[in-house]
Protein backbone atom coordinates (compact mmCIF):
# COMPACT_ATOMS: atom_id res chain seq x y z
CA UNK A 1 0.00 0.00 0.00
CA UNK A 2 2.77 2.58 -1.19
CA UNK A 3 0.31 6.04 -1.78
CA UNK A 4 -1.75 6.79 1.36
CA UNK A 5 -4.79 9.19 0.14
CA UNK A 6 -3.92 11.92 1.72
CA UNK A 7 -0.76 12.45 0.02
CA UNK A 8 -2.57 12.53 -3.27
CA UNK A 9 -4.82 15.01 -1.96
CA UNK A 10 -2.28 17.61 -0.74
CA UNK A 11 0.08 16.77 -3.81
CA UNK A 12 -3.52 17.87 -6.24
CA UNK A 13 -3.43 20.77 -3.93
CA UNK A 14 -0.12 21.74 -3.83
CA UNK A 15 1.41 20.25 -7.33
CA UNK A 16 1.09 23.66 -9.12
CA UNK A 17 3.36 25.18 -7.24
CA UNK A 18 5.53 21.97 -5.84
CA UNK A 19 8.64 23.88 -7.49
CA UNK A 20 11.13 24.02 -4.85
CA UNK A 21 10.76 27.54 -3.56
CA UNK A 22 7.34 27.14 -2.39
CA UNK A 23 5.77 26.04 0.90
CA UNK A 24 3.17 24.27 0.25
CA UNK A 25 -0.69 25.42 -0.09
CA UNK A 26 0.88 28.17 -2.17
CA UNK A 27 -1.51 30.19 -4.00
CA UNK A 28 -1.32 29.40 -7.67
CA UNK A 29 -1.14 32.93 -8.63
CA UNK A 30 1.46 33.13 -6.43
CA UNK A 31 4.90 35.28 -8.06
CA UNK A 32 6.66 34.56 -4.69
CA UNK A 33 9.88 33.41 -6.90
CA UNK A 34 11.35 36.88 -7.41
CA UNK A 35 11.48 37.08 -3.56
CA UNK A 36 9.46 40.65 -3.39
CA UNK A 37 7.94 40.90 -0.10
CA UNK A 38 5.07 43.81 -1.91
CA UNK A 39 1.90 43.63 -0.63
CA UNK A 40 0.43 40.58 -3.09
CA UNK A 41 2.92 38.84 -1.14
CA UNK A 42 1.95 40.16 2.65
CA UNK A 43 -1.72 39.27 0.89
CA UNK A 44 -0.79 35.56 -0.61
CA UNK A 45 0.72 34.78 3.32
CA UNK A 46 -2.29 36.27 4.88
CA UNK A 47 -4.50 34.19 2.54
CA UNK A 48 -2.23 30.72 3.65
CA UNK A 49 -2.22 31.82 6.73
CA UNK A 50 -6.26 32.29 6.82
CA UNK A 51 -6.45 28.46 5.39
CA UNK A 52 -4.24 26.67 8.01
CA UNK A 53 -5.89 28.68 10.54
CA UNK A 54 -9.39 27.00 9.09
CA UNK A 55 -7.95 23.78 9.13
CA UNK A 56 -5.99 24.26 12.95
CA UNK A 57 -9.67 25.32 14.51
CA UNK A 58 -11.03 22.11 13.55
CA UNK A 59 -7.81 19.96 15.00
CA UNK A 60 -7.60 22.51 17.76
CA UNK A 61 -11.04 20.51 19.19
CA UNK A 62 -10.03 16.98 18.58
CA UNK A 63 -6.82 17.83 20.95
CA UNK A 64 -6.36 18.28 24.41
CA UNK A 65 -6.10 21.93 25.50
CA UNK A 66 -3.47 20.99 28.01
CA UNK A 67 -1.42 19.39 24.74
CA UNK A 68 -1.52 22.19 23.03
CA UNK A 69 -0.35 24.56 25.17
CA UNK A 70 2.88 22.42 26.12
CA UNK A 71 3.02 22.14 21.96
CA UNK A 72 3.25 26.18 21.85
CA UNK A 73 5.35 26.31 25.19
CA UNK A 74 7.72 23.55 23.27
CA UNK A 75 8.29 26.17 20.45
CA UNK A 76 8.59 29.33 22.52
CA UNK A 77 11.39 27.32 24.13
CA UNK A 78 12.96 26.54 21.57
CA UNK A 79 12.62 29.64 19.26
CA UNK A 80 13.95 31.54 22.88
CA UNK A 81 16.87 28.98 23.44
CA UNK A 82 18.04 29.06 19.74
CA UNK A 83 17.97 33.33 20.32
CA UNK A 84 20.50 32.85 23.15
CA UNK A 85 22.50 30.39 21.28
CA UNK A 86 23.35 33.10 18.73
CA UNK A 87 23.76 35.73 20.86
CA UNK A 88 26.18 33.99 23.40
CA UNK A 89 27.85 32.46 20.26
CA UNK A 90 28.89 35.67 19.28
CA UNK A 91 30.29 36.96 22.15
CA UNK A 92 32.35 33.66 21.72
CA UNK A 93 30.57 31.67 24.54
CA UNK A 94 30.32 28.45 21.58
CA UNK A 95 32.51 27.83 19.51
CA UNK A 96 32.92 25.55 16.27
CA UNK A 97 30.16 24.92 14.13
CA UNK A 98 26.21 25.86 15.45
CA UNK A 99 23.16 25.59 13.02
CA UNK A 100 20.05 26.91 14.21
CA UNK A 101 16.27 25.86 14.07
CA UNK A 102 15.09 29.07 13.55
CA UNK A 103 11.42 28.90 11.69
CA UNK A 104 11.46 24.78 11.31
CA UNK A 105 9.73 24.49 15.12
CA UNK A 106 6.65 23.01 14.01
CA UNK A 107 8.28 20.17 12.55
CA UNK A 108 10.10 19.00 15.71
CA UNK A 109 7.27 19.71 18.19
CA UNK A 110 4.52 18.49 15.33
CA UNK A 111 5.95 15.34 15.02
CA UNK A 112 8.12 14.32 18.02
CA UNK A 113 5.50 15.55 20.63
CA UNK A 114 3.32 12.01 19.30
CA UNK A 115 5.49 9.76 20.46
CA UNK A 116 5.60 7.69 23.14
CA UNK A 117 8.54 7.93 25.53
CA UNK A 118 10.38 4.78 24.64
CA UNK A 119 10.49 5.77 20.52
CA UNK A 120 13.57 6.84 19.37
CA UNK A 121 15.13 9.76 17.62
CA UNK A 122 17.81 10.22 14.98
CA UNK A 123 18.56 13.39 13.34
CA UNK A 124 21.10 15.69 11.97
CA UNK A 125 23.49 18.70 12.70
CA UNK A 126 20.55 20.96 13.80
CA UNK A 127 19.42 19.25 16.62
CA UNK A 128 19.08 21.72 19.57
CA UNK A 129 15.44 21.53 19.78
CA UNK A 130 14.68 17.97 18.87
CA UNK A 131 17.22 17.21 21.65
CA UNK A 132 15.08 18.98 24.25
CA UNK A 133 11.73 17.62 22.70
CA UNK A 134 13.64 13.95 23.58
CA UNK A 135 13.82 14.53 27.07
CA UNK A 136 17.59 16.26 27.53
CA UNK A 137 17.18 18.93 29.93
CA UNK A 138 17.81 22.63 28.01
CA UNK A 139 20.51 22.44 31.05
CA UNK A 140 22.44 19.59 29.22
CA UNK A 141 22.38 20.92 25.83
CA UNK A 142 23.45 24.18 26.09
CA UNK A 143 26.69 22.77 28.43
CA UNK A 144 27.02 20.57 25.29
CA UNK A 145 27.22 23.61 23.32
CA UNK A 146 29.66 25.36 25.55
CA UNK A 147 31.93 22.13 25.94
CA UNK A 148 31.43 21.67 28.85
CA UNK A 149 31.79 18.82 31.77
CA UNK A 150 28.24 18.97 32.36
CA UNK A 151 26.83 18.84 28.77
CA UNK A 152 24.45 15.48 27.52
CA UNK A 153 28.12 14.05 26.00
CA UNK A 154 30.58 15.44 28.64
CA UNK A 155 31.27 18.55 26.78
CA UNK A 156 33.17 16.59 23.71
CA UNK A 157 30.02 16.18 21.15
CA UNK A 158 29.42 20.06 20.76
CA UNK A 159 26.37 21.06 18.79
CA UNK A 160 26.18 18.95 15.74
CA UNK A 161 26.36 15.60 18.23
CA UNK A 162 23.56 15.96 20.89
CA UNK A 163 22.96 12.55 22.21
CA UNK A 164 21.17 10.25 24.87
CA UNK A 165 20.47 6.84 24.28
CA UNK A 166 18.79 6.50 27.61
CA UNK A 167 16.55 8.82 26.44
CA UNK A 168 16.42 7.66 22.48
CA UNK A 169 18.16 10.44 21.30
CA UNK A 170 20.29 8.88 18.73
CA UNK A 171 22.52 11.94 17.51
CA UNK A 172 23.11 14.60 16.34
CA UNK A 173 25.03 13.69 12.83
CA UNK A 174 27.57 15.83 10.47
CA UNK A 175 27.44 13.79 7.57
CA UNK A 176 24.97 14.83 5.38
CA UNK A 177 22.38 11.86 4.63
CA UNK A 178 24.57 9.28 7.22
CA UNK A 179 22.21 8.89 9.94
CA UNK A 180 19.30 7.83 7.36
CA UNK A 181 21.33 4.55 7.37
CA UNK A 182 21.44 4.05 10.94
CA UNK A 183 18.00 5.60 11.57
CA UNK A 184 17.28 2.11 9.02
CA UNK A 185 19.44 -0.21 11.03
CA UNK A 186 17.69 1.42 14.28
CA UNK A 187 14.20 0.12 13.29
CA UNK A 188 15.55 -3.04 12.31
CA UNK A 189 16.79 -3.54 15.51
CA UNK A 190 13.43 -2.44 17.39
CA UNK A 191 11.49 -4.85 15.19
CA UNK A 192 13.88 -7.82 15.92
CA UNK A 193 14.22 -7.55 19.20
CA UNK A 194 10.25 -7.53 19.15
CA UNK A 195 9.53 -4.37 20.40
CA UNK A 196 6.61 -1.88 18.89
CA UNK A 197 8.88 0.91 19.37
CA UNK A 198 8.90 3.33 16.18
CA UNK A 199 12.33 5.00 14.95
CA UNK A 200 11.63 8.91 13.64
CA UNK A 201 14.42 9.45 11.38
CA UNK A 202 14.93 12.98 10.46
CA UNK A 203 17.20 14.70 7.63
CA UNK A 204 17.20 17.66 5.26
CA UNK A 205 16.30 17.85 1.24
CA UNK A 206 19.96 17.79 0.44
CA UNK A 207 20.83 14.54 1.90
CA UNK A 208 17.89 12.88 -0.55
CA UNK A 209 20.57 13.02 -3.75
CA UNK A 210 23.00 10.50 -1.55
CA UNK A 211 22.95 7.16 -2.05
CA UNK A 212 22.12 6.23 1.84
CA UNK A 213 18.43 7.54 1.14
CA UNK A 214 17.75 5.38 -1.84
CA UNK A 215 19.49 2.04 -0.21
CA UNK A 216 18.24 3.09 3.17
CA UNK A 217 14.48 3.43 1.73
CA UNK A 218 14.47 0.11 -0.47
CA UNK A 219 15.91 -2.02 2.58
CA UNK A 220 13.10 -0.36 5.16
CA UNK A 221 10.11 -1.41 2.33
CA UNK A 222 12.07 -4.52 1.86
CA UNK A 223 11.77 -5.58 5.27
CA UNK A 224 8.89 -3.70 6.24
CA UNK A 225 10.80 -1.58 8.88
CA UNK A 226 8.57 0.78 11.49
CA UNK A 227 10.56 4.18 10.48
CA UNK A 228 9.24 7.39 9.38
CA UNK A 229 11.54 8.97 7.36
CA UNK A 230 11.15 12.81 7.78
CA UNK A 231 12.49 15.40 5.03
CA UNK A 232 12.78 18.80 6.71
CA UNK A 233 12.53 20.23 3.34
CA UNK A 234 14.04 24.17 3.51
CA UNK A 235 15.06 24.20 0.14
CA UNK A 236 18.36 24.90 0.85
CA UNK A 237 21.67 22.68 0.84
CA UNK A 238 24.20 25.30 2.49
CA UNK A 239 23.86 28.51 -0.05
CA UNK A 240 22.41 26.06 -2.43
CA UNK A 241 19.09 25.97 -3.54
CA UNK A 242 17.53 22.64 -4.17
CA UNK A 243 16.35 23.96 -7.64
CA UNK A 244 20.17 24.34 -8.46
CA UNK A 245 20.45 20.95 -6.93
CA UNK A 246 17.43 17.93 -7.77
CA UNK A 247 16.45 17.34 -10.80
CA UNK A 248 12.89 16.22 -9.43
CA UNK A 249 11.48 18.92 -6.92
CA UNK A 250 8.92 16.51 -5.42
CA UNK A 251 10.98 14.38 -2.12
CA UNK A 252 7.89 12.91 -0.93
CA UNK A 253 7.50 11.32 -5.03
CA UNK A 254 10.56 9.63 -4.37
CA UNK A 255 9.42 6.66 -1.97
CA UNK A 256 7.32 5.78 -4.51
CA UNK A 257 9.92 4.19 -6.55
CA UNK A 258 10.46 2.20 -3.49
CA UNK A 259 6.79 1.27 -3.26
CA UNK A 260 6.79 3.57 0.65
CA UNK A 261 3.78 5.60 1.86
CA UNK A 262 4.68 9.17 1.74
CA UNK A 263 2.73 12.66 2.38
CA UNK A 264 3.42 16.32 1.55
CA UNK A 265 3.27 18.40 4.67
CA UNK A 266 3.18 22.35 5.26
CA UNK A 267 5.57 22.76 7.92
CA UNK A 268 4.50 26.25 9.02
CA UNK A 269 1.39 24.24 10.73
CA UNK A 270 2.32 22.65 13.78
CA UNK A 271 -1.27 21.14 13.68
CA UNK A 272 -0.89 19.59 9.78
CA UNK A 273 2.78 18.36 10.98
CA UNK A 274 1.37 16.30 14.19
CA UNK A 275 -1.70 15.45 12.25
CA UNK A 276 0.01 13.41 9.07
CA UNK A 277 3.32 11.95 11.92
CA UNK A 278 0.04 9.90 13.85
CA UNK A 279 -0.70 8.52 10.27
CA UNK A 280 2.43 7.27 9.95
CA UNK A 281 3.19 6.41 13.68
CA UNK A 282 0.40 4.05 13.48
CA UNK A 283 1.33 2.26 10.00
CA UNK A 284 4.38 1.95 11.62
CA UNK A 285 3.43 0.77 14.79
CA UNK A 286 0.13 -1.04 13.81
CA UNK A 287 1.47 -2.60 10.57
CA UNK A 288 5.73 -2.28 10.63
CA UNK A 289 5.79 -0.36 7.40
CA UNK A 290 7.55 2.68 6.94
CA UNK A 291 6.39 6.14 5.79
CA UNK A 292 8.50 9.18 4.01
CA UNK A 293 6.76 12.34 4.91
CA UNK A 294 8.51 15.66 3.42
CA UNK A 295 7.57 18.20 5.57
CA UNK A 296 7.98 21.78 3.49
CA UNK A 297 9.59 24.39 5.91
CA UNK A 298 12.36 27.56 6.04
CA UNK A 299 15.33 28.79 8.11
CA UNK A 300 14.37 32.12 9.18
CA UNK A 301 18.23 32.21 9.90
CA UNK A 302 21.57 31.18 8.01
CA UNK A 303 22.95 28.03 7.48
CA UNK A 304 25.57 28.07 10.48
CA UNK A 305 26.34 31.15 12.61
CA UNK A 306 29.13 32.05 9.86
CA UNK A 307 26.95 32.11 6.83
CA UNK A 308 27.08 35.22 5.05
CA UNK A 309 23.70 34.84 3.28
CA UNK A 310 24.54 35.67 0.20
CA UNK A 311 22.41 33.34 -1.43
CA UNK A 312 18.68 34.75 -0.77
CA UNK A 313 17.71 38.30 -0.23
CA UNK A 314 16.02 39.70 2.95
CA UNK A 315 13.02 39.76 1.28
CA UNK A 316 12.54 36.12 0.87
CA UNK A 317 13.16 35.53 4.22
CA UNK A 318 10.46 38.08 5.19
CA UNK A 319 8.49 36.47 3.07
CA UNK A 320 8.49 33.02 4.92
CA UNK A 321 8.95 35.16 8.68
CA UNK A 322 4.88 36.65 7.58
CA UNK A 323 4.09 32.41 7.92
CA UNK A 324 5.92 32.20 11.46
CA UNK A 325 4.54 29.09 12.40
CA UNK A 326 4.88 30.03 16.34
CA UNK A 327 3.04 33.50 15.80
CA UNK A 328 0.25 31.08 13.32
CA UNK A 329 -0.16 28.61 15.97
CA UNK A 330 -0.56 31.37 18.95
CA UNK A 331 -3.32 33.01 17.26
CA UNK A 332 -4.99 29.94 16.71
CA UNK A 333 -4.86 29.36 20.06
CA UNK A 334 -6.22 32.67 21.26
CA UNK A 335 -9.15 32.33 18.49
CA UNK A 336 -9.91 28.89 20.24
CA UNK A 337 -9.72 30.27 23.77
CA UNK A 338 -7.02 27.78 24.69
CA UNK A 339 -4.67 30.91 26.06
CA UNK A 340 -5.82 34.39 26.78
CA UNK A 341 -2.93 37.05 26.95
CA UNK A 342 -2.19 35.92 30.52
CA UNK A 343 -1.56 32.75 29.34
CA UNK A 344 1.28 32.95 26.43
CA UNK A 345 2.96 35.88 28.77
CA UNK A 346 3.12 33.06 31.33
CA UNK A 347 4.14 31.00 28.57
CA UNK A 348 6.99 33.35 27.38
CA UNK A 349 8.37 33.47 30.75
CA UNK A 350 8.48 29.71 32.02
CA UNK A 351 10.61 29.45 28.65
CA UNK A 352 13.00 32.57 29.27
CA UNK A 353 13.65 30.75 33.10
CA UNK A 354 14.33 27.82 31.40
CA UNK A 355 16.42 29.42 29.40
CA UNK A 356 18.61 31.32 32.14
CA UNK A 357 18.39 28.61 33.92
CA UNK A 358 20.70 26.46 31.12
CA UNK A 359 22.88 29.40 30.53
CA UNK A 360 23.39 29.98 34.05
CA UNK A 361 24.37 25.85 34.36
CA UNK A 362 26.34 25.92 31.30
CA UNK A 363 28.41 28.93 32.78
CA UNK A 364 28.78 27.22 35.81
CA UNK A 365 29.40 23.98 34.61
CA UNK A 366 33.15 22.79 34.58
CA UNK A 367 35.47 21.94 31.44
CA UNK A 368 36.13 18.12 30.47
CA UNK A 369 38.80 16.63 32.76
CA UNK A 370 41.57 16.11 31.07
CA UNK A 371 41.89 12.34 31.75
CA UNK A 372 38.77 12.51 29.24
CA UNK A 373 40.43 13.04 26.36
CA UNK A 374 40.74 9.47 24.94
CA UNK A 375 37.51 8.10 26.33
CA UNK A 376 34.71 7.64 24.15
CA UNK A 377 36.97 8.32 21.23
CA UNK A 378 36.47 5.55 18.07
CA UNK A 379 39.07 7.02 15.28
C1 LIG B 1 28.59 13.74 3.03
C2 LIG B 1 28.68 15.22 3.25
N1 LIG B 1 28.82 16.03 2.19
C3 LIG B 1 28.88 17.37 2.38
C4 LIG B 1 28.82 17.91 3.63
C5 LIG B 1 28.86 19.44 3.83
N2 LIG B 1 27.53 19.90 4.21
C6 LIG B 1 27.24 20.18 5.49
S1 LIG B 1 25.67 20.66 5.67
C7 LIG B 1 25.33 20.52 4.03
C8 LIG B 1 23.96 20.85 3.49
C9 LIG B 1 22.89 19.92 3.93
O1 LIG B 1 21.63 20.48 3.69
P1 LIG B 1 20.29 19.77 4.10
O2 LIG B 1 20.48 18.30 4.10
O3 LIG B 1 19.21 20.31 3.24
O4 LIG B 1 20.07 20.19 5.62
P2 LIG B 1 19.84 21.64 6.25
O5 LIG B 1 21.20 22.19 6.55
O6 LIG B 1 19.10 22.46 5.26
O7 LIG B 1 19.09 21.40 7.51
C10 LIG B 1 26.46 20.10 3.34
C11 LIG B 1 26.52 19.89 1.90
C12 LIG B 1 28.70 17.02 4.72
N3 LIG B 1 28.63 17.45 5.97
N4 LIG B 1 28.60 15.69 4.50
MG1 LIG C 1 17.96 21.95 3.57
Amino acid sequence: MPKTATRQKTETKTNKNSTNGAASRTISKAKSDNGATDNVNRQEAQAENVSRKKSQKDLIKQTKPELLREMLYQMVLGRFFEQKCAEVYRIGKIGGFCHLYIGQEAVGIGTMMVLREDDLVITAYRDHVQAMVKGIPPEEVMAELYGRAGGCVGGKGGSMHMFDAARGFFGGHGIVGGQIGVGTGMAYAMKYQGTDKVTLCFFGEAAVNQGMFHESLNMAQLWKLPVIYICENNQYGMGTSQKRAMSISSVAKKADAYGIANEFVDGMDVLAVREATQRAIDRARKESLPTLLEIRCYRFMGHSMSDPGKYRTSDEIKKYQERDPIVLFRSSLTDAKIISVKDYAEIEERAKKAVEKALKFADESPLPDEKELFTDVFA
